[in-house]
């Protein structure tokens, strides 16, 4: 590598995938990207979210290529890459965004809803990295980025499966760098601390015992903004990270550092 110019974070000319981004993280990581010069794809689940998307990054200036698939369909996810290469060009970051979570107790979780979650969170990443690294290694470079958790490391009362699969996607990060390496291939992790989204608003609503609980439990005291997540996005999106391979950058305002808040005496 040459010597460290600001240019290696710009992404100009570099395809940027990310899922699930119509809102929230995904949109979040996906305008940074854009910021920083890529072309933006990205699909959903549902037209009207890819609609609602696309006004959205219209509204920013931001040119994306929205497109419907569901990321645990191996057929959809191969017809998406088909589209995208054929409309944008061939992925060279691929940001596994899309996620669900399902809070239950563990004993009283049915196996079809374990199995949804995992699908969604693990095996999704799975199929969506299969299907770029192909070409990935055909260009001796590529950079795939997973949207993990503070679940990768830490337990919680009812989210024993989202647990399971993000803990399950670090170590899918780790071995997607130990397996493709060799080619330029860097895959990384973003641990995401608590982040205002709706994916977390029942657990911010007004009273909720919840939310002064992560306060107190964040040295920044306070949640995360999407906003949070947009530098460590296109760091390790672009050439600046050429040698983090197989890293989970944990952006959680010092929750994994932290004991927790100490008893007043
Ligand atoms: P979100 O607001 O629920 O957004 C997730 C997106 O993924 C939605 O657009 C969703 O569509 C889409 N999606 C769901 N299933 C899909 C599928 N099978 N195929 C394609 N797209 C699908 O979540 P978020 O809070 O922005 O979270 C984004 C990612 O960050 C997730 O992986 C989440 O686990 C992770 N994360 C979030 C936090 C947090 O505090 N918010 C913290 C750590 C990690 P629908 O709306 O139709 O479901
Ligand atoms: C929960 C939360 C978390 C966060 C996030 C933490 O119910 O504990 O929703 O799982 O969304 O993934 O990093």
């Amino acid at each position: 590598m040459a010597e460290f110019n600001i240019d290696q974070f710009n992404l100009e000319g570099k395809v940027a995938l990310v899922t699930g981004a119509s809102y929230g993280i995904g949109f979040a990581i996906a305008s940074s990207l854009a910021e920083a010069g890529a072309k933006i794809a990205f699909n959903d689940i549902k037209q009207e979210l890819v609609d609602e998307g696309l006004e959205k990054y219209k509204s920013k200036d931001i040119e994306a290529y929205g497109f419907v698939a569901d990321v645990t369909k191996e057929n959809e996810v191969s017809e998406l890459i088909k589209k995208i290469e054929k409309q944008v060009g061939v992925v060279d970051i691929l940001v596994n965004n899309a996620g669900i979570i399902k809070r239950e107790k563990m004993h009283e979780m049915n196996a079809d809803d374990w199995r949804q979650v995992i699908d969604i969170d693990l095996t999704g990443p799975f199929i969506m990295a299969k299907a770029v690294i192909p070409s990935m290694i055909e260009q001796r470079s590529g950079k795939i980025i997973n949207i993990c958790s503070m679940m990768s490391e830490l337990g919680r009362e009812t989210v024993s499966a989202y647990a399971a699969a993000k803990g399950g996607l670090k170590m899918l990060t780790k071995n997607i760098a130990s397996e493709y390496g060799k080619y330029n291939i860097q895959c990384n992790g973003i641990g995401p601390g608590y982040i205002e989204t709706p994916q977390t608003a029942p657990l911010r609503e007004e009273g909720h015992p919840f939310n002064d609980f992560i306060i107190s439990k964040t040295p920044a005291e306070r949640w995360g903004k999407t906003d949070d997540l947009k530098g460590p996005a296109v760091f390790l999106a672009s050439e600046a990270s050429d040698f983090v391979n197989g890293h989970i950058l944990y952006v959680d305002g010092g929750i994994l550092a932290y004991i927790g808040k100490q008893p007043s005496s």
